[in-house]
């Protein structure tokens, strides 16, 4: 081909591609905005970021990896912990039946301490640990749940009747988590949810804050109460409504806090309320949330904690409501959707970080802004938008320095690329910074430390994830990032292995590798250091080579609707779940192990996980079996329901005052009552004012007892108190009259 031929042939050739390309960055559509920080104007303050304390049991490799992952890389600070509840196969309800009818004096030995000590151990401590050696404040909070149709079950009647006996269950919970475990509880939340499948109302929350609060300050202990905890902002938002003006509430709350199921109209509200009264906010539960959930919570809910769920759970792949799912191979974890966008807020706006002023213009790309220690961090949102775009955005009036820049792309709606580190730029005195920030992104602009930071793994596994022996062969692989970016190697090693094996790295220096040469069933550890030059970063991936097909794990095995049976219930039901490693499919099989003479109880779907209980009539114990099996194993577990007789409620057989009529300057009297349970239950008593003049502020001194004085009837009129007598289910009440007059003339 001569050259005029070739040129001839080239000109459509070179027009056509700059047409097409000039096509494809009109498809591209690439859109500006511009953002201005205006550090001057401050909102909240962070105090960190939250998840509930799981209690699955793993082995502890796994586990290290887990709170490493979730303290060190994700950034979480703050842990929920529930105590106890329901009656399942290993555990039941912290205090099952009313320690003693004392609200005052705690019976230790009534309280069910074990489970809670192997969940703060295994969990709670070594999380602590962690976020204290990266110099940050660790953070808790108690929440127990009382749900009607729930695993947890109803409040018991003496727990829901008495205030005094509510603040004595929590008081047990804070001082034996302080006294056993050196843990001090930042907040208390008096129920999770309140309102939702449960008797609660702000009238019931707001009885049992007064009673904890005062109990709290005699003890000497700093914690504090999460106030409403509802389902959704605007459930909290009607709960603090129907409270705000009452100061003896407000004096013990220290946080605000909702759940994000349902409408949340009412966050701005519940803001600008927390606000004036100088208190901080918190968004603290729901599944499935996303990165569009988190910048509307810090934006529009002012949040200073912010939550997804719970640290962790069984699963193959990341499940809606963990962080990461703990893989049944019990070696490996996965991620939730959103991990990585949550990480791009988490990991570089830390307790302390003011949130500040932030303003866009009319393009859809949201940005946050925080300034910690004089330095300005900005995360700008890209996802979630009703326009799928890409932007460059300008983002002005940051401070003069060194930025370095990194992002998450998520491939599709629900599946996040790793982070990627974009390199360092520099932010001259025109304190302006362009960046690309394309369709379904996060971005973060974070303040460069100056010196050189190591590399961050993103990911380091095995595929498959274990091994039936025989199949002697896996892939190793791990991907790494850079803030420098700089040059990455890899350098995998055998840790361990079982003797009789004999095995092969091919390709130990690249990010992955075949191994051969399992042939032993057993544990082999790998680990892959990763360097930038400068740093080298280690990290495990275990690997089982299982001998056969392993039996399925059965968990969470309990009765509910109702938890606690009291006869005439004739009904309750029973309830499992398990996993199988290898997806097999699974059979269960209830039945009855032994129930009391005279019993003929019926199962009525003895092979669905769920099957209800009924024609219950004779009190006792029961044992039922739980059986789950795959193609080749059958697992057994156990589980003891104990029925209750027939119960009557107590009896208050007197109630007085002693005087019932008083004369000032006398203020005080003597309440008292003789009261007693047909079946010879524990009772537990409880006074309130029912009744009294309008200025009066009568006060007991023993209001959880039979026999209290109160005082304080200063002004003149009738009052009426009430008396509350109170067994396992049921109460008896009686109300005590007093007149006070004023005085002869003086
Ligand atoms: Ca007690
Ligand atoms: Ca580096
Ligand atoms: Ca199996
Ligand atoms: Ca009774």
């Amino acid at each position: 081909m001569n050259r005029w031929k070739l040129f001839q042939w080239m000109v459509p050739l070179v027009l056509f591609f700059v047409g097409f390309s000039f096509f494809l960055l009109q498809a591209a559509d690439v859109e500006q905005q511009t953002i201005t920080i205006e550090p001057e104007v401050r909102y909240q303050t962070i105090l960190g970021w939250g998840a509930t304390t799981t209690s699955i049991e793993i082995p502890e490799m796994l586990r290290s990896q887990i709170l490493d992952e979730l303290v060190n890389d994700l950034g979480l600070t703050r842990l929920r912990l529930e105590p106890p509840g329901g009656n399942s196969s290993d555990h039941r309800r912290w205090e099952w039946h009313n320690d003693n009818g004392d609200p005052e004096n705690i019976n230790w030995s009534a309280f069910n301490t074990e489970v809670l000590d192997k969940k703060v151990s295994f969990w709670v401590k070594p999380f602590k640990e962690r976020v204290e050696a990266n110099g940050d404040p660790f953070n808790l909070y108690i929440s127990p749940s009382f749900f009607d149709g729930g695993s947890t079950g109803s409040a018991p009647a003496w727990l829901f009747e008495s205030p005094g006996e509510y603040a004595e269950f929590a008081i047990s919970l804070i001082l034996y988590l302080k006294n056993k475990h050196n843990i001090t509880a930042n907040y208390y939340s008096i129920l999770n949810e309140a309102g939702n499948n449960n008797s609660f109302t702000p009238e019931v929350v707001s009885r049992m804050i007064k009673a904890l609060g005062p109990r709290l300050e005699e003890l000497g202990l700093p914690t504090r109460i999460e106030f409403p905890e509802c389902m959704n902002a605007n459930e909290s938002w009607r709960y603090i409504q129907a409270v705000q003006g009452d100061a003896e509430l407000w004096k013990y709350v220290g946080l605000i806090s909702y759940h994000l199921y349902g409408s949340n109209s009412a966050r701005p509200q519940i803001y600008e309320f927390a606000k004036a009264k100088g208190i901080p906010t918190a968004q603290t539960e729901k599944m499935s949330t996303t990165i569009d959930d988190f910048y509307a919570d810090l934006r529009v809910g002012g949040v200073s904690f912010w939550e997804h769920y719970t640290l962790a759970y069984y699963g193959h792949r990341g499940g809606s409501g963990h962080y990461l799912s703990a893989n049944y191979n019990m070696t490996s974890f996965s991620r939730y959707q959103e991990y990585w966008s949550f990480r791009q807020i988490m990991h570089y706006v830390r307790p302390g970080a003011v949130r500040v002023e932030v303003i866009k213009d009319s393009g859809f790309v949201r940005p946050l802004a925080f300034v910690q220690e004089g330095k300005v961090t900005v995360v700008l949102v890209n996802r979630y938008t009703p326009f799928f775009g890409d932007y460059m955005v300008t983002v002005k009036n940051l401070p003069p320095g060194r930025y370095a820049v990194c992002r998450t792309i998520a491939h599709s709606r629900f599946r996040e690329g790793p982070y990627e580190e974009l390199g360092i730029q520099t932010v001259g005195e025109d304190k302006t910074l362009v960046v690309e920030v394309p369709k379904e992104s996060v971005l973060t602009i974070y303040p460069y430390p100056g010196e050189n930071q190591p590399p961050t793994v993103t990911d380091w596994r095995a595929t498959p994830n274990y091994l039936t022996v025989s199949q002697e062969k896996i892939t190793l692989s791990a991907s790494a990032t850079d803030p420098e970016l700089d040059a990455i190697s890899f350098l995998w090693l055998v840790e361990e292995k079982p003797e009789a094996a004999n095995v092969v790295l091919i390709t130990p220096d690249a990010p992955q590798t075949e191994v051969k040469g399992l042939t032993a069933p057993g544990d082999y550890i790998f680990s892959v250091a990763v360097s930038d030059g400068t740093h080298r970063v280690v990290r495990r991936v275990g690997l089982t080579v299982f001998p056969g097909n392993q039996p399925p794990m059965s968990l969470d095995i309990h009765n509910r609707i109702p938890v606690v049976v009291t006869l005439p219930q004739s009904t309750t039901i029973l309830r499992g779940a398990a996993h199988d490693l290898e997806d097999d499919p699974l059979q269960y099989r209830w039945s009855v192990l032994s129930q009391p003479k005279g019993s003929k109880v019926e199962l009525e779907t003895p092979d669905q996980p769920g099957c209800k209980l009924s024609n219950i009539t004779v009190p006792g114990d029961y044992i039922f079996q739980l059986e789950v099996r795959d193609p080749t194993h059958t697992v057994p577990k156990v589980l003891k329901i104990t029925v209750y007789p027939p119960n009557k409620a107590p009896v208050i057989e007197t109630a007085i005052a002693t005087p019932a009529q008083i004369t000032l300057p006398e203020t005080k009297t003597l309440l008292s009552a003789k009261t007693s349970d047909p079946d010879g239950d524990t009772i537990t008593h409880w006074w309130s004012v029912k009744e009294s003049p309008a200025g009066s502020n009568p006060v007991f001194d023993k209001q959880g007892a039979r026999e209290t004085s109160v005082s304080g009837l200063t002004v003149p009129g009738d009052y009426i108190f009430a008396l509350s007598a109170i067994d396992r289910t049921k109460s008896a009440k009686k109300d005590v009259a007093v007149t006070v007059t004023a005085g002869g003339v003086g």
